[in-house]
């Protein structure tokens, strides 16, 4: 029994955190059981190295040396929290997953995709994503929601990378899902909130009946 493996996508402020929330109720009422999990980060381990990466700490050691940080994150999330939520048949939600890293760390940071790519595939075996929700919107737009939340603290080291940055971030966020239709699919986060939650449903409910239809074959 393995259960399925969400993962969620997108520049900063994108509106992810929310639509999770609002997914989680909705599939609970379903019947599913569901566990909701981010990056960098969900584990002990991994949120000790949340604060070193997006304090911006790593930042003066290099492209390089944060791609192995948020590696490592990663291999612990998915070792303590979600490889055993799959074998017990969870539905995961997990806010950021491989993509983040192809996409800040290689396509905008200049990590060799080689070496991204073959440590993606130590850390995750046995927890490749199901299907991947791209949100999509423009960076100006996502920066603005984005402040709202940043209170006294202010961007961290990401969100406060130029213009220029978050728009090669959005467009390698489109080439993935335009490389690998099967797994993601493109969420217009432009729009208001109720209608991202439409789009976020309507995708899950077409996954979901495949799941089923394949399941019974
Ligand atoms: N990173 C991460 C890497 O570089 N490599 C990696 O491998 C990984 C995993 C993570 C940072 O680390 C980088 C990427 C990131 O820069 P984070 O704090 O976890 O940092 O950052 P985000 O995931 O970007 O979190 P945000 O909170 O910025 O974005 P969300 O979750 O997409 O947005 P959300 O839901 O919090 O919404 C933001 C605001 O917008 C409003 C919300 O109410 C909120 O105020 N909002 C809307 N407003 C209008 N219309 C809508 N449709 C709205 N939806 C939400």
């Amino acid at each position: 029994m393995r259960g399925h493996l969400i993962t969620f996508e997108g520049g900063e402020g994108a509106g992810k955190s929310t639509q999770i929330k609002r997914l989680k109720v909705r599939l609970e009422r379903l019947g599913h059981e569901v566990l909701v999990t981010r990056e960098p980060g969900g584990s002990p381990g991994a949120e000790a190295v949340r604060h070193v990466v997006l304090s911006g700490a790593a930042k003066p050691f290099g492209t390089n040396m944060e791609a192995v940080l948020f590696a490592a994150a990663r291999s612990d999330n998915v070792e303590q929290i979600i490889k055993p939520a799959l074998a017990k048949g969870m539905t995961v939600l997990c806010d950021r997953y491989i993509d983040s890293s192809r996409v800040y760390q290689g396509a905008s940071g200049g990590v060799d995709m080689v070496f991204l790519l073959s440590m993606e595939q130590a850390v995750t075996e046995g927890a490749r994503p199901d299907l991947t929700l791209i949100f999509d919107l423009p960076p100006e737009e996502g920066l603005k929601r984005a402040a709202k939340v940043w209170a006294g603290d202010g961007p961290d080291r990401f969100e406060a990378e130029d213009i220029d940055q978050q728009r090669i971030r959005r467009d390698a966020f489109l080439e993935i899902a335009e490389l690998e239709p099967d797994r993601c699919v493109v969420i217009d986060a432009s729009k208001a909130l109720d209608n991202v939650s439409k789009q976020v449903d309507a995708v899950i409910d077409a996954y979901l009946d495949r799941f089923e239809v394949s399941a019974a074959s």
